[in-house]
């Protein structure tokens, strides 16, 4: 997600911070780049435009430029800026006070719809009862596909029978639901290939006869600034309550995520990033920023972390993260963690500074790699886990030998481990992660 304007706008702001003192031309060169750079990603032109002049009246006051630390200034302007782009707080779904509360999804053929109905109802079935209902009767195999999805996650799902008008399917299945005590019903409904009036007619009528609490629209981030000129379309003709970007995974440049609160006015609620049906995260813009300025994003890694280990693990492991002398065993308890989470790559760019990191790159995706380090790790004595330094060339070989692996791949997790532990140890002079995230410093 957003890694080639994450890198960019990394570079820019590296050569701001490294200069002791600003002036206006240096902020206006940087910011011609950074322009460049959101334009590269897909972003708005008009968003862009409004974007880089707020940050440059804000950047180019006296506060800032004869400030001690100017560049640091700046980049948390840009900061604070992608925060309120993307809409400041993340928002949460309104249920409403009728049960069950209709949530509808709506938007283009393909874009993700009946997966998401099914990511979000599991993500929802862990506080309500949720109920699946497919008005999709055009696309052969679409209320077959939904059922599948709901039986995969345990949710009720409304079987519609012989019926085959969209309206009435929905009505008859808040029906159902009231009855059968679910409290919220997802409504998945059919795809266009463009807008077409037959389709906000149907949609016009669901919405007047089930009166949803929230009308979503699901954008697909892989069709750039279509996707925002398709939600301005749906806000205009039937009115959407926020928006869930789906394939964030994949290689979109994200400009439609960061374009879309400021051109539709709605903001996007959660994020799908995968096929698998635990792939629906809740959007947090604060979070979201960091992360495309380079800064990791710990607390998206506790809380993944949370949903998976227990509570106290997650904390030990957020402490860990903390301590000043992290040590190879921290490391490794670390990796162990990780390699309960998922995937390594999923992980690997939430940890501040490791996005970056080029000599943890090569191994990123590899979770095959993490078996080596963690074989490397256990093969060391318990002292040389606590004190890195006592490992000499006789012991590198040794480790090498007991872990299966070479010298160089012992020398190669000695050097990335003593880059982590720099910077952990940045991180806790600094006054801690939350610190971190709050004043942004680097
Ligand atoms: N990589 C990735 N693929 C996704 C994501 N969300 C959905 N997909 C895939 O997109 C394709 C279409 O998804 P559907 O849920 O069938 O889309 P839809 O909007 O219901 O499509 P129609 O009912 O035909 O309008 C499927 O192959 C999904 O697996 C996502 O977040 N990431
Ligand atoms: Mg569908």
């Amino acid at each position: 997600m957003f890694e080639s304007l994450s890198e960019k706008l990394e570079g820019i702001f590296k050569k701001l911070k490294g200069r002791g003192v600003l002036n206006e031309e240096n902020v206006n060169a940087a910011l011609r780049e950074v322009r460049m750079a959101l334009l590269e990603a897909d972003v708005n032109f008009k968003v862009v435009r409004d974007f880089v002049e707020d940050v440059r009246q804000r950047a180019i006051g006296k506060e800032v430029l004869e400030s001690i630390t100017p560049g640091q200034q700046v980049v948390k302007i840009v900061h604070d800026r992608l925060v309120e782009l993307m809409g400041s707080t993340s928002a949460n779904i309104k249920f409403g006070s009728r049960i069950p509360s209709p949530i509808m999804l709506v938007g283009l053929q393909g874009c993700g719809k009946t997966t998401t109905a099914a990511k979000l109802a599991r993500l929802i079935s862990k506080e309500k009862r949720v109920y699946l209902v497919s008005a999709d009767v055009y696309r052969p195999a679409a209320m077959e596909q939904l059922a599948v999805l709901g039986r995969q996650i345990k949710a009720g799902v409304f079987d519609a029978g012989t019926l085959r008008d969209p309206v009435k399917i929905c009505v008859e299945a808040v029906e159902q639901a009231r009855k059968d005590g679910f409290e919220v019903i997802i409504i998945d409904t059919a795809g266009r290939l463009h807008i077409d009036d037959l389709l906000m007619e149907e949609l016009r009528k669901i919405k007047e006869k089930v009166s949803p609490a929230e009308i979503l629209y699901v954008a697909d981030a892989m069709t750039g600034q279509d996707a925002v000129n398709v939600g301005t379309k749906f806000n205009e003709l039937i009115g959407i309550d926020g928006v869930i970007m789906t394939k964030m995974d994949g290689d979109a440049r994200g400009g439609a995520a960061l374009s879309l609160k400021a051109v539709v006015g709605k903001p996007v609620k959660f994020v799908g990033i995968g096929e698998k049906i635990d792939a629906l995260e809740v959007f947090h813009p604060e979070r979201m920023a960091s992360r495309i300025l380079g800064m990791g994003d710990i607390l998206s890694l506790v809380e993944k972390a949370q949903s998976t280990i227990d509570e106290k693990t997650a904390r030990e492991m957020e402490q860990s993260l903390r301590k000043s002398d992290f040590s190879l065993e921290d490391f490794r308890n670390q990796l162990k963690q990780i390699k309960k989470m998922g995937s390594l790559k999923d992980i690997i760019g939430m940890i501040p500074g490791m996005g970056k990191m080029k000599a943890l790159k090569g191994m990123e995706p590899d979770d095959r790699e993490l078996v080596k380090i963690t074989a490397m790790i256990d093969s060391m004595t318990k002292k040389e886990r606590l004190n890195y330094l006592i490992i000499d060339g006789r012991r590198r070989k040794r480790i090498a030998l007991g872990s299966g692996t070479t010298v160089q791949d012992v020398n190669r997790l000695l050097k990335n481990y003593i880059e982590i532990r720099k910077m952990m140890k940045k991180i806790n002079s600094r006054g801690g992660v939350k610190s971190l995230m709050r004043n942004f410093p680097f």
